[in-house]
């Protein structure tokens, strides 16, 4: 399952973003944490399940927390304070909502709205967060080392000199997503869960009133921020959360009227897959049409056992067909008369959108 941890600075709108995309009804006035599993919309299940007619169709999900804040916001002196950053440590992603509607009865704690500025202050309590774990382990590090054996001592070093190397990086402002690791570092860097090294979705909040914009806003906005591991996009929050509450097609009605072509929830999960390397395939046993995410690379044998360990150890093999196939052919029966449907193996690199039948023996 994807986590992904909803951050911002005081009354940006988190709370408004995370009933848009979880269709929840958490009090607005409070300042209090959410937690809540959201579908991932994928409009490839609608078509399998109008093809193959299953009892259930159950698409894949995933998990936004609303991390709240206390009255003074999310950031305490410098850096995410410390019950929130507990709530995001664990996160493999994070949006931060940045306000840029205006509203004279909801003051902006800086006094005025600056989508720019408020971007940077977020960034900047990511690196001083990261800064102070930096901080605290080199001390123990620091500690360790008096009394440490020869292998010991080899290890201490080695993360010593890269903590150190991260430190000079961050103090530059750079965060450690868009540092060049090797895998090894890479692996050492992911026990600490620092923040500033997580995807980043920039949710930038607007008003009704700037709906008309929305478009030309993003793409300005992202050819300033073209960073790696980094996305922009515009959200009415408001009008989203509104809308999360009605059926789809109501829906539908409303966003057209507002000329939004996508829902916030649609292009929300989209980004974040994008920044995730995240890719869906499905699985059609058992009367169920069922989606599943998994990373982009991902071989069959990791891909069973995402469903059921028994289909990892006891993996035989996996019959594919690609969505795109599926449909042209209009059923299994018919794509695998046609040759479409393929036998793999452990080692095949499960694509985006493959059906897959795991045979497996345990
Ligand atoms: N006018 C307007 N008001 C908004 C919009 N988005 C949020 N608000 C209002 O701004 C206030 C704060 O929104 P929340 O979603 O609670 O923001 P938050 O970041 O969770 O706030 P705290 O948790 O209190 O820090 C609420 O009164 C919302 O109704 C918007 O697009 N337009
Ligand atoms: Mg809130």
């Amino acid at each position: 399952m994807v986590d992904i941890g909803i951050m911002g600075l005081a009354k940006s709108g988190r709370t408004t973003v995370f009933n848009a995309l979880t269709g929840g009804k958490a009090d607005t006035e409070g300042v209090a944490s959410h937690t809540r599993v959201a579908k991932v919309p994928e409009p490839r299940l609608k078509m399998l399940a109008d093809m193959l007619h299953p009892k259930r169709v159950v698409p894949a999900e995933v998990v936004y927390h609303d991390v709240g804040a206390s009255a003074k916001g999310l950031v305490s002196e410098k850096g995410v304070s410390g019950q929130f950053l507990a709530h995001l440590s664990n996160v493999d992603a994070l949006i931060n909502v940045v306000r840029a509607f205006t509203d004279e009865s909801i003051p902006h704690i800086e006094g005025n709205v600056d989508v720019e500025r408020d971007i940077a202050t977020m960034d900047l309590e990511l690196t001083f967060s990261d800064l102070a774990i930096i901080e605290r382990r080199l001390q123990r590090i620091g500690i360790a080392l008096k009394g440490a054996k020869q292998l010991e001592r080899q290890g201490l070093l080695r993360e010593q000199e890269m903590l150190i190397k991260v430190k000079a990086d961050l103090e530059k402002d750079v965060p450690i997503r868009e540092l060049k690791l090797t895998p090894s570092e890479a692996r050492v860097m992911a026990n600490y869960q620092f923040l500033s090294a997580k995807p980043l979705l920039i949710v930038v909040n607007i008003g009704e009133d700037q709906l008309p914009q929305a478009v030309s806003l993003e793409a300005e906005l992202n050819s300033l921020y073209s960073r790696p591991e980094c996305r922009i996009i515009t959200l009415c929050g408001k009008l989203e959360m509104e809308l999360a509450q009605l059926d789809n097609s109501a829906a539908e009605g409303f966003r057209a009227e507002f000329g939004i072509k996508e829902s916030g929830l649609d292009r929300t999960i989209k980004a974040s897959y994008e920044l995730l390397g995240l890719i869906s395939f499905f699985t059609t046993a058992s009367a169920e049409v069922k989606a599943w995410s998994i990373q982009n690379g991902t071989n069959a044998l990791k891909a069973a056992g995402k469903i059921h360990s028994d289909m990892e150890r006891g993996f035989i093999r996996a019959e594919v067909i690609s969505y795109g196939d599926l449909m042209k052919c209009g059923s299994v029966a018919e794509s695998r008369k046609r040759g479409f449907l393929r036998l793999e193996g452990k080692e095949y690199i499960v694509q985006d959108g493959d059906v897959i039948t795991f045979l497996f023996n345990v």
